[in-house]
């Protein structure tokens, strides 16, 4: 285990934590700069930078540089292809997209892309990545078969492959800007069958939903529209409601 995922897994013994998505494709190189300075001031935890569309490296690149050069806290790659992938960052959620039903996108693109997180030292998280429902653009490019919101029984069965299979994180998507986030109940359910890092991202909007997908057993959620959205202030109104 490499130096990022060992703070996360301390700091998420305290606290569930925050990360904060920032889509290099969407975003002015500025204004993704000063999203991270705010994000770092009010105690996210993280900075996942990445997207399912994103395909511009060198923008991509850029955007991690000058981000780096003015925070402190881990800038983290979130690749939805094999062009998520960058030198600078300080790690990587090395994902595969369990219920996809392209294997490219379950094991090939790792294979495409695992020369270059060896050539660039880039600490690898090996992450399971689970789509839940249907209709976001994680969904469309990945080509997944989503997961019904409400059948967490099957999230636990995919959570107990990617348990025996070694992975030490899982990620439950309901996609950006996602009308719903994934259910507490699946949370809960998938939490008592997985020890890892239990990412929850897609649809948050505020701290109520934050808090009850902390108490369902989430190590860490994922804010990208809300905050581009509205800014600091909800950001406030979740982390407060994490801590
Ligand atoms: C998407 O889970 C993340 O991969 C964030 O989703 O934009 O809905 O916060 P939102």
């Amino acid at each position: 285990m490499g130096r990022i995922e060992d703070i996360l897994r301390m700091k998420c013994k305290e606290h569930t934590l925050c990360f904060i998505l920032l889509d290099s494709e969407m975003l002015e190189l500025v204004k993704a700069v000063e999203m991270a300075k705010d994000a770092e001031e009010l105690g996210v935890d993280a900075i996942l930078v990445g997207g399912s569309s994103a395909i511009d490296q060198i923008e991509l690149s850029n955007i991690i540089q000058a981000i780096k050069s003015k925070i402190s806290i881990p800038v983290i790659l979130f690749p939805g292809n094999v062009t998520g992938i960058s030198p600078y960052a300080d790690a990587i959620l090395f994902s595969s997209l369990l219920n996809s039903e392209n294997p490219y996108y379950i094991s090939q693109a790792q294979a495409l892309g695992a020369l270059a997180i060896e050539k660039y030292k880039l600490e690898s998280i090996p992450m399971a990545y689970l789509i839940i429902g249907d209709g976001s653009t994680a969904w469309f490019v990945g080509q997944a078969r989503g997961i019904p919101f409400d059948k967490p029984k099957i999230a636990v069965m995919y959570a107990l492959a990617a348990k025996y299979m070694g992975m030490r994180a899982l990620y439950l998507e309901a996609g950006s800007g996602a009308s719903r986030s994934v259910d507490p109940k699946m949370v809960s359910y998938v939490r008592n069958s997985f020890e890892g890092l239990l990412i929850v991202g897609g649809g948050i909007k505020n701290g109520n939903i934050a808090r009850e997908l902390s108490k369902a057993g989430a190590n860490a959620i994922v804010i990208g529209t809300a905050f581009e959205e509205n800014g600091s202030k909800v950001l406030r109104d979740i982390l407060s409601a994490l801590k």
